[in-house]
C-alpha cells in the first residue's frame, strides 16, 4: 500500500466517518443539495433548442430503467423520437404480443425459466430493467450496427439492430444473476459484449443450499455479440457493478462491492476496501480453448476467484464499494467511481501486464483525486478532462486527469478545475462520444434520479430529471432541464454521421422469416397484394396485405374456438406510411412498417362481430380502414 493511499483511506474516514452506509445515500445528502437548489444559470441556450425542422446533431440512446424500453433521442434538443420496446410490453407496437417480438422474447430463455413462466400463465416476461444501452465498437469507436442492453430485473441481455431501431435478440444469461455493468468490446471490436452478474446465489440453484451465502458465487459473463450467445463465463468473488474494458482488447474490468459477501447493509459496508476484478480475456479464452473449464448449462465457466489464485482474473483493492467503471478516450486510463469514498482510482493499463507476472495489484493505479462525495459516474472531453458525478454534493466535478496523476506522484498541484450544482443527485453523466476514442468535448449530460421542486407537481411520483452542460463554454453551466419517466440510467451520444437506419423495410428481413415460410406454405406470394383464408383443421391463418386506406380483407369468417393466426403484410413502400392493426375487443394490436409482415395469433372465442381497423393515421381515409371478422357460434 502505497503512502498516498494510505493518506487517503485515512481522510476518507473522515470525511464519511461512521455515516459511510446506505444511510448517508437516502437521507442526509439529498436534505442538504436542496438548500442550494434555486437559482442555477438556467438561461437556455440558443444552441440546444433548434428551430423547427432543423436536425440534432446527435442520436442520442437513452435508457429507461424499470419502464424496459430503449428510447432515442435528438441531442441536443431532447426531443423525444422513438421508443424501442425491448424487455417490456408495448400497445403501440405489438412487442409482447406479435408472433414476431414473441418469438425473439422467448427463444432465448432457459428451459427452467420457460417451465416457471408457465406456471404463471406467461410465456415470457413482460417486465424488465434495462440500466445501460451501448453501441457496438470498430477500433474503438461506435460502429453503427447494434445496440446492446442489460434487463437486471430478469438476467438478461438484448440487442438491437441499429439498421430498423428493433429488438432482434434477447437472451438469458444461465448461471448469472441479475446481470448489472454491461459493455461492449472497444477492440479491435464487437465482438464480446461483457455483463456482470450482480447479485451472488448458489452456483447451482435448484433449493439444495439456501441460506449459507458461504456457497454463493458470482459470475462474470463474455457474450458473443455477432451470434448472441455466452462465450464463456468466469466466476468471481464479491457482487460485480459496473464494468467495462481496455482500448487494447485485452482486459475487463468490473467494480465489485460487497467483497465481505454479506447479506445485509452492515456486514455488506463493513471492510474499508473491496476491489475492482480484471478479467486476462487471453488467458480465459486460451483455458477454454484447451477446453481447460467446467461446463455448467452448456457454458464454459473458468474459476477467478480471488483465492483460486489463477491467471484469469486480479482484485485490485479500492476503497469501500466502488461503482462506475469507464475507460477513458486517451485508451490509456480506466476510473474507478468510489460512491462511499470520495475518489476516482486511476488504472494505468498499461500497468495491468505486470499485475499477471506478480506485481503488487494496487501499482497498476497512479491517480486517486478526492473530488466530492459519492463518486458515481466519470464521462470525459476528450481533452484530458474528466467529469464525475457527485451524487451526494449533487455535483458534477471536472478535473484533470494529468493533474491528478502528478498530484498521486506527490507534486503540489490540485486536480479539481470546476464544480456545477446538478438538480439533484445525479448517477450516470454521458459526454458526446464520449465512451469511445472520438470524444469530442462538446457536450455533457447529467441524469439526476431526483427532480423534486423543478417541474410542475404530478403527485407522489415525481419525474427524474436530466440536465445538460455545454462544454464548449468557460465556465460549466446548465443550459437545460428536462423531466424524463422512469429512469435516466445511463445514455449514449452518438454522432449522427453513425447511425443510418433505413426508410422502408426489406421485404425479405429476417424479422418475419416465419411467416414468410409459413405462407410459402400455404402458397400465398407475401409479395403481391393477397387475400387468403386457410383452413387447417382448427388453426386458420388469414393473409391480408394494405395499400393506404385499405385492407385487402374486407371480411373473414371463423368458427368459435379456431386458432387464429392474421398476417398483414403492408405493400406500401413510402416512407413514413405505416399501418396498424387493432382486433377491436380482442385486446390485440400490432403495428405493421411500410413492406413490413406482422402477424397475431388468438383463439376465437368470442362470438358475433368484430371490427378491425388500421390503428396508425395513415391517410386521409384512415378512419375508413376497417374490416369484419365474423366468428360463428359454437354449435350449442
Ligand atoms: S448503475 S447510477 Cu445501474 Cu448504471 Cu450507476
Ligand atoms: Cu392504415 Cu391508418
Amino acid at each position: 500500500m502505497s503512502n498516498a493511499f494510505k493518506k487517503l483511506a485515512m481522510t476518507r474516514r473522515g470525511m464519511l466517518g461512521a455515516t459511510a452506509t446506505g444511510a448517508v445515500l437516502a437521507g442526509s445528502g439529498i436534505g442538504g443539495s436542496l438548500l442550494n437548489s434555486k437559482g442555477s444559470a438556467a438561461h437556455a441556450s440558443g444552441k440546444i433548442n433548434l428551430e423547427p425542422g432543423e436536425l440534432d446533431e446527435y442520436y442520442g440512446f437513452w435508457s429507461s430503467g424499470q419502464t424496459g424500453e430503449l428510447r432515442i433521442l435528438g441531442f441536443p434538443s431532447m426531443r423525444e423520437l422513438m421508443r424501442v420496446p425491448v424487455f417490456n410490453r408495448c400497445s403501440a407496437t405489438g412487442w409482447g404480443q406479435t408472433n414476431e417480438s414473441l418469438k425473439i422474447l422467448t427463444e432465448g430463455l432457459l428451459p427452467e425459466t420457460k417451465e416457471f413462466l408457465a406456471t404463471q400463465g406467461k410465456v415470457t416476461y413482460d417486465n424488465g430493467d434495462l440500466h445501460h444501452p451501448h453501441m457496438s465498437f470498430t477500433d474503438g469507436t461506435y460502429d453503427g450496427r447494434y445496440l446492446f442492453m442489460n434487463d437486471k430485473a430478469n438476467t438478461r441481455v438484448a440487442r438491437v439492430r441499429c439498421d430498423v431501431m428493433k429488438c432482434d435478440k434477447i437472451i438469458e444469461i444461465p448461471n448469472a444473476h441479475d446481470i448489472h455493468g454491461m459493455r461492449p468490446q472497444k477492440y479491435p471490436r464487437t465482438g464480446y459484449v461483457f455483463a456482470n452478474g450482480e447479485h451472488e446465489a448458489p452456483l447451482v440453484n435448484d433449493g439444495k443450499i439456501l441460506d449459507d451465502p458461504s456457497q454463493y458465487v458470482n459470475i462474470f459473463t463474455a457474450i458473443d455479440g455477432d451470434e448472441m450467445k455466452v462465450a464463456w463465463q468466469v466466476i468471481v468473488s464479491g457482487n460485480l457493478d459496473n464494468t467495462d474494458c481496455d482500448y487494447q482488447g485485452k482486459y475487463a474490468f468490473s467494480t465489485s462491492y460487497n467483497s465481505e459477501m454479506g447479506m445485509n447493509l452492515a456486514e455488506m459496508t463493513e471492510n474499508e476496501m473491496d476491489h475492482v476484478v480484471v478479467f486476462n480475456i487471453k488467458a480465459i479464452e486460451a483455458a477454454v480453448a484447451a477446453g481447460d473449464y467446467q461446463e455448467l448449462n452448456g457454458v464454459a465457466v473458468v474459476d477467478g476467484r480471488k483465492e483460486a489464485n489463477s491467471q484469469f482474473t486480479r482484485y485490485i483493492p479500492i476503497p469501500n464499494s466502488p461503482h462506475g467503471c469507464n475507460a477513458a478516450p486517451d485508451m490509456k486510463h480506466i476510473m474507478i467511481n468510489g460512491k462511499l469514498s470520495p475518489t476516482v482510482s486511476v488504472i494505468d493499463v498499461e500497468k495491468v501486464d505486470a499485475l499477471f507476472d506478480g506485481a503488487d495489484p494496487r501499482s497498476c493505479i497512479v491517480a486517486e483525486p478526492q473530488l466530492g462525495l459519492g463518486p458515481l459516474h466519470t464521462a470525459f472531453d476528450g481533452k484530458g478532462n474528466a467529469f464525475t458525478t457527485l451524487f451526494l454534493d449533487s455535483q458534477i466535478v471536472k478535473w484533470n486527469i494529468d493533474k491528478a496523476i502528478r498530484a498521486y506522484a506527490g507534486e503540489e498541484v490540485d486536480p479539481i478545475e470546476q464544480k456545477v450544482d446538478v438538480h439533484y443527485q445525479p448517477g450516470h453523466n454521458s459526454t458526446s462520444m464520449g465512451e469511445t476514442k472520438e470524444a469530442d468535448g462538446k457536450w455533457l449530460i447529467s441524469m439526476n434520479k431526483f427532480s423534486k421542486d423543478r417541474f410542475l407537481n404530478v403527485g407522489p411520483l415525481k419525474p427524474e430529471n436530466e440536465q445538460i452542460i455545454d462544454l464548449s463554454e468557460d465556465e460549466l453551466r446548465v443550459v437545460h432541464d428536462g423531466p424524463t419517466f422512469a429512469e435516466p440510467h445511463d445514455s449514449i451520444i452518438v454522432r449522427a454521421d453513425i447511425v443510418n437506419p433505413v426508410d422502408v423495410w426489406d421485404r425479405n428481413d429476417p424479422m418475419w422469416e416465419e411467416a414468410r415460410k409459413q405462407a410459402e406454405a400455404d402458397g400465398v406470394d407475401l409479395d403481391w397484394g393477397h387475400e387468403e383464408l386457410i383452413r387447417d383443421g382448427n388453426k386458420v391463418r388469414v393473409y391480408m396485405s394494405s395499400v393506404a386506406p385499405e385492407f385487402s380483407m374486407e371480411k373473414f369468417t371463423v368458427k368459435q374456438g379456431d386458432e387464429v393466426t392474421i398476417y398483414v403484410t403492408n405493400m406500401d413502400d413510402i416512407d413514413d406510411v405505416t399501418h396498424g392493426f387493432c382486433l377491436a375487443n380482442y385486446g390485440i394490436a400490432m403495428e405493421v412498417g411500410p413492406q413490413a409482415t406482422a402477424s397475431v395469433t388468438f383463439k376465437a372465442e368470442r362470438p358475433g362481430v368484430h371490427w378491425f381497423y388500421c390503428q396508425w393515421f395513415c391517410h386521409a381515409l384512415h378512419m375508413e380502414m376497417r374490416g369484419r371478422m365474423f366468428v360463428e357460434p359454437r354449435a350449442a
